[in-house]
């Protein structure tokens, strides 16, 4: 009776082992995962950001793809002005002398194309997906 009421206990340990391991283990895993990605919550952008040269009369890239919340910084290497226009009028540099920068941060996704308001054939796009 000793000895058999010992082996259920014996039993018992053991199964509460087994599992209490694959708990362990599982925690460990769902622990490593929420680790390894952390999206960024709502109302929270990730801080990217995207350089665009205006030089030789073109933005170089002229054409780029970015993220949500990316913001996209133009610098003007000519000597002359130019301007950083949006087609939709979201967004207007305005003058940019010789090594201005106009910064914009682009909330939604789509394609929005911009020109120079001086010199119109000059244009480029910013994809943001
Ligand atoms: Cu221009």
């Amino acid at each position: 009776m000793a000895v058999k009421q010992n082996f259920k206990i014996r039993a018992g340990i053991r199964i509460l082992l087994t599992n209490g391991l694959i708990i362990l283990a599982m925690l460990l895993i769902v622990f490593s995962i929420s680790c390894q990605a952390t999206p960024p919550t709502e109302g929270e952008v990730a801080s990217t950001s995207t350089e665009i040269n205006i030089s030789g009369f073109a933005f170089a890239p002229a054409s780029v793809t970015v993220t949500v919340g990316t913001t996209v910084t133009w610098t003007n290497l000519d000597s002359v002005a130019h301007t950083v226009a949006s087609e939709t009028d979201l967004f207007n540099s305005g003058n940019l002398a010789r090594n201005a920068t106009f910064s914009y941060s682009f909330a939604d996704r789509g394609t929005f194309s911009y020109f120079c308001a001086i010199h119109p054939y000059m244009k480029g796009e910013v994809r943001v997906e």
